[in-house]
């Protein structure tokens, strides 16, 4: 892919109106999405719900990417086509999840920071022949007592860009997501300070890696409360908080911003989102979404692991993509959403 080429696929993935779903969770992680459902995580029922989600009629006009997993990127829909090229059919762009996992950061006591840089350069090459244009690795910071160190921070950023230059060298657009974990009882200022902190050492190490800012995804958490604080920020602080933090950390060189849901339900990542794009407009950057939970929880919940819940699963999912396009622009009504 020339530069060329990594411009438009970083640009397509922010384009008006448009955002990711995120399906890439890792088996531990769809077990425990599974359970929730009481369906057992096999290879045939991931296969089925991960074909429901990448075959949604419709989804093309609010989805620009989805970022797969391994084994997904591999997986073929019920009619034998690659799930890679089912997309690339649809105009939405196959992503690939390239990290290991956040494993615990030795020496750093309830700190992780995430693997997956051995051999990435040949499994960079491998997923561009499967199809991926983009790709994606997350790091973990967690708030809590002495938490984050700075060397959880560094030792994350630094991976985060050795990483994004792999892709870029590999041809692939690279979405660097650093993720301020909700967990806590943290105010939103303190994850103010937090993702602050970790975007200023991230963009000092993409620098120092050579990464092109230009050919680079940010995917991140919003300015929220932790999950535990017993008050929790208004949307209206959360909106100002997160755009303020962004505006002072993130620089303009960067094609879009698109956020994590990170725990929020479904109906507030997209207040959230909508609240910042109708009263902040125009920020140097679009700003979007890369939801995995946020989007699928409602599907998800419809779906039950059963054929016969599939239509309405897909349609289920539509809407939420739907109402996140709408948010994207500013335009989103909670009342529609509940009509
Ligand atoms: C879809 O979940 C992704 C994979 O998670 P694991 O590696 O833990 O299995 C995850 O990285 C996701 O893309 C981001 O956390 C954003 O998802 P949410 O649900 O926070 O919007």
């Amino acid at each position: 892919m020339s530069t060329k080429e990594l411009e438009q696929t970083a640009e397509a993935m922010v384009a008006e109106g448009k955002g990711i779903l995120a399906i890439d969770e890792s088996f531990p992680t769809i077990k425990n999405r599974f359970d929730d459902i009481n369906t057992e995580s096999t290879e045939a029922s991931r296969r089925a719900y991960r074909d429901l989600l990448i075959t949604n009629p419709g989804a093309n006009e609010y989805i620009s990417g989805i970022i797969l997993f391994d084994e997904t990127i591999r997986q073929f829909t019920a009619d034998g086509t690659p799930f890679s090229e089912t997309l690339i059919k649809q105009g939405i762009m196959p992503g690939i999840k390239v990290d290991t996992g956040a494993k615990d950061l030795a020496g750093h006591p309830g700190e992780k920071v995430t693997e997956g840089l051995d051999g990435l350069r040949d499994r960079l090459a491998e997923y561009k022949q499967l199809g991926a244009k983009f790709a994606k690795w997350r790091a973990v910071i967690t708030i809590g007592e002495g938490t984050p160190s700075m060397g959880c921070i560094e030792a994350n950023v630094h991976a985060l860009a050795r990483y994004a230059a792999l892709c870029q060298e590999a041809g692939i657009v690279p979405m660097v997501e650093p993720e301020v974990l909700m967990d806590g009882d943290h105010t939103n200022e303190l994850c103010y300070d937090v993702t602050e902190a970790t975007l200023k050492a991230l963009f000092n190490e993409l620098y120092k890696q050579n990464v092109a800012l230009e050919h680079t995804i940010l995917k991140v958490n919003m300015v929220v409360s932790g999950k535990g604080c017993p008050t929790q920020a208004s949307v209206d602080d959360v909106a100002a908080l997160t755009v303020n933090c962004l505006l002072n950390t993130v620089p303009a060189a960067i094609p879009g911003i698109v956020f994590l849901s990170g725990g929020q339900s479904a109906e507030m990542a997209t207040v959230h989102l909508n609240e910042m794009n109708a009263n902040y407009a125009p920020l140097p950057w679009p700003l979007s979404f890369s939801y995995g939970r946020a989007l699928q929880a409602p599907c998800l919940d419809a779906w039950q692991g059963k054929e016969e819940n599939v239509i309405k699963a897909q349609a289920i999912l539509l809407h939420r993509e739907k109402c996140n396009s709408q948010a994207t622009l500013g335009k989103y009504s909670a009342e529609d959403d509940a009509a």
